[in-house]
């Protein structure tokens, strides 16, 4: 007898990525066999990423959760029995019952983009926690300094056209390791390079990004705003500027002009720790080349003035009129163009008039310890429910993080795909699906699709989606509007608007384009109060904060400690995402083992031999890994690759025992790579 023939299933992709890449799985007698980028859609170009095109191994992992656990050990020891949803999800809803009756904003949600999937990440969940009266959680774990500084200055999370960077003829790839973060533009980096163009990596590390590039430029971290205003100060005193741009498009050019006057490359240099010729340099290019486009990523927002070298960095295409053109003008996220209809899918409504307190994620550790600002001036948290997030492993300041996890007086839900550092020190921990098991709905923030996820396969043992939990624990809590009843196949459906895109085009090809200029700027018209690009904001300078955008010093600039001489960053491993992946062998293996890399004069000074076990600590914390010494790092900056797991680090840790819960200038957000550390032989 032959088997039945395959079928083909259009997904997404669901990670913290901005290529939403679409995806073909094949099924064959109810399994996932094969899993492959759609070769029709035109910014996945049937190519998938390494971790990716692995999904199906971590899939059929054998270390998936396939049942509700219950703690059966004490709290962080990651011993569990099983016991049926039906008991769980009572004794959860009778739990959380009896606190909201008391005290609703004790419970705190905290979830991030496991899945960025508008259902799986921001539906029934919130509809939930809103109609409980639970706090609000404040998402800044990664994008709000630059998404708030893109917003005050472009008036959102908007620019060019990802495609259109195949036709610039300068690229300036700022803060992006786009080799391994960002893959499905740097194939239009390539082709724009094959037709001439010359590209320029701006970035502490010498990745494998920079590598390919013509030129590098390696900052020390956190000192971008100060490279955008000496650039700024070569286009002004060398008349590299689009006047009539600047006076029909622009807020604040006279104020903004007087700023740059102050940022001879010269005092630039001395900040940023690279040459002046190499500023003036690349002055010159960017204001004698057109088109000029920049790929500005995450990379540069994760330091003190995060927000403000954004906002420098934004302004720097309307100054040479850089957005006439559609290869033209600069990208961070495209998530803006979407028009999602949060309000129907998140339902804020069912706040009913009450506001509760809100919690920054950054702060977790701090928060869960019980501290005041933290928790702004709310009650002390007392339940937690996780999901779509790993802060035990993610979140800055672990050993904060994780002793306020092991708290035996905090009920803690977790929901997830496995048994992760968070996940160990959960009272419930619920089986969750995976993106080839359950409906869901994409936008992007690197295209401007849309991408429909159909389930391809039955969940694994008992695992159930988010928005069914959700559901589930709404009807034991007795919430009965319409609402909670709406299925997943449902809350895709009310994701956007009737007729803000094609649905039929949707169904049939798995994804559809959202409607948009090829150059949104050309004619001015940015999303501002104004219209104009903000090179002063009103908005901000209401705020207390300067207007104008600056150079704001790291909390811990390189340099200013003798203890901790070192600046660490922790980008992006290339074969993990984030924390996800680090339990998939193959992946696994690939990256090895917990690297820091360190320049071959601060290994010296230090008596570190490449590969070695050394120590890198702070007043923080401290934690074990490998050093690998690497050109890839600069003098005077390590590099500390990847989010592991905890437990499958070298003792029991990670990068972020070492990092701070100080926060961003603008939007709240983490300053991961503002961190000083001393580095020794272990
Ligand atoms: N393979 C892989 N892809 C990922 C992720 C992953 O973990 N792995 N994470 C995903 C997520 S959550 C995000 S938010 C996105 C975006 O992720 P990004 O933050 O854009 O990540 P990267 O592309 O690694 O680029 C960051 C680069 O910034 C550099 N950098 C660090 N500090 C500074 C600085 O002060 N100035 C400048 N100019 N550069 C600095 C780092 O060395 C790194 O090469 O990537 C996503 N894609
Ligand atoms: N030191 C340092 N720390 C960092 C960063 C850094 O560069 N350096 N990057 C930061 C950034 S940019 C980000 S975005 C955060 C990311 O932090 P998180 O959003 O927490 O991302 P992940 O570590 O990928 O963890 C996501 C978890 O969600 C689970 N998951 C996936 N899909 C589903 C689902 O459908 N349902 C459920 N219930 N669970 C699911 C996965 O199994 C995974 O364990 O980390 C931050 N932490
Ligand atoms: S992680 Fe990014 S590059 Fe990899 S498949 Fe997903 S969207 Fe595509
Ligand atoms: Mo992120």
């Amino acid at each position: 007898m032959s088997s039945p023939a395959p079928t083909l299933v259009r997904g997404a992709c669901p990670h913290d990525c901005p290529d939403t890449c679409a995806l073909v799985t094949t099924v064959q007698e109810g399994r996932a066999v094969k899993l492959q980028g759609n070769p029709e859609h035109r910014h996945t170009a049937g190519v998938l990423c390494t971790k990716v095109s692995r999904y199906i191994e971590r899939n059929d992992h054998p270390e998936r959760l396939v049942q509700p656990l219950r703690r059966a050990g004490p709290k962080g020891s990651g011993r569990f029995e099983p016991v049926s949803w039906d008991e769980a999800l009572h004794d959860i809803a009778a739990r959380l019952g009896a606190i909201a009756r008391r005290a609703p904003q004790a419970i705190v949600p905290y979830s991030y983009a496991g899945t960025m999937g508008l259902v799986q990440g921001e539906s029934m969940d919130r509809r939930f926690f809103h109609k409980l009266g639970a706090s609000l959680l404040d998402r800044t774990i990664c994008a709000t300094a630059g998404g708030e500084a893109l917003a005050h200055t472009l008036g959102g999370k908007v620019g060019m056209r990802v495609e259109f960077f195949a036709e610039a003829k300068l690229i300036l790839i700022w803060g992006s390791n786009s080799i391994g973060s960002n893959l499905h533009f740097w194939r239009h980096a390539q082709a724009a390079r094959r037709a001439g163009a010359r590209l320029v990596c701006i970035d502490p590390r010498r990745t494998e990004t920079a590598d390919k590039c013509d030129e590098h430029i390696a900052l020390l971290p956190g000192t971008d705003g100060a490279l955008a205003l000496a650039l700024m100060h070569e286009l002004v005193v060398n008349d590299w500027l689009d006047h009539d741009y600047i006076a029909r498009h622009t807020l604040g050019w006279e104020r903004l002009r007087e700023r740059a006057l102050q940022w001879p490359p010269e005092r630039a240099a001395a900040v940023c720790g690279v040459p002046a010729p190499q500023i003036r340099d690349l002055a010159r290019a960017y204001g004698t080349t057109k088109p000029a486009a920049i790929r500005l990523n995450y990379g540069v927002q994760r330091v003190r003035g995060g927000g403000n070298a954004v906002r420098a960095i934004a302004c720097l295409p309307a100054l040479v009129g850089a957005w006439r053109q559609r290869a033209g003008g600069v990208l961070l996220s495209s998530g803006g163009h979407f028009p999602v209809d949060r309000a129907a899918l998140q339902r804020p409504d069912l706040l009913a008039g009450r506001r509760p307190r809100t919690v920054n994620m950054v702060r977790i550790g701090d928060a869960l310890a019980g501290d005041a600002a933290a928790l702004a001036d709310g009650p002390p948290i007392e339940a937690i429910v996780v999901y779509n997030s790993n802060p035990v492993a993610v979140a800055p300041e672990s050993a904060k993080v994780a002793a306020g996890f092991a708290r035996e007086d905090l009920f803690t839900v977790v929901l997830e795909q496995f048994q992760t550092d968070t996940a160990d020190h959960a009272d419930y921990l619920l089986p969750a699906t995976t993106q080839l098991e359950h409906w869901d709905i994409h936008a992007s923030y690197g295209h401007t699709d849309v991408l429909l996820n159909r389930p391809a396969v039955a969940p694994r043992g008992q695992a159930r989606s988010n928005a069914w939990v959700f559901r589930e624990l709404a009807r034991r809590m007795g919430f009965d509007e319409p609402c909670f009843a709406d299925d997943d196949e449902a809350l895709c459906r009310q994701a956007f608007a009737p007729g803000a895109i094609d649905w039929a085009a949707l169904e049939r090809d798995g994804f559809a384009s959202v409607p948009l200029p090829e150059a949104p700027f050309a004619e001015g018209g940015f999303p501002t109060p104004s219209g104009q690009c903000e090179f002063f904001s009103e908005r901000l300078a209401a705020q207390g904060l300067d207007g104008l955008p600056d150079h704001v010093p790291n909390h811990e600039p390189a340099g200013s400690s003798s203890a901790f001489p070192l600046a660490m960053i922790s980008p992006p491993a290339r074969n993990f995402l984030n924390s996800t992946f680090v339990n998939v062998k193959s992946l696994r293996s690939i990256e090895g083992e917990p690297l820091l890399e360190i320049h071959a004069d601060d290994a010296g000074a230090r008596g570190i031999a490449d590969g070695a076990m050394v120590r890198v600590f702070n007043a923080r914390g401290e934690y074990r890994c490998r050093a690998e010494v690497s050109r890839r790092a600069r003098p005077g900056v390590v590099n500390g690759l990847g989010v592991w797991w905890r437990k499958l680090g070298a003792d029991g840790t990670n990068v972020n025992q070492l990092t701070s819960q100080h926060l961003t200038d603008i939007g709240r957000g983490p300053t991961f790579y503002d961190c000083l550390v001393q580095v020794e032989p272990a």
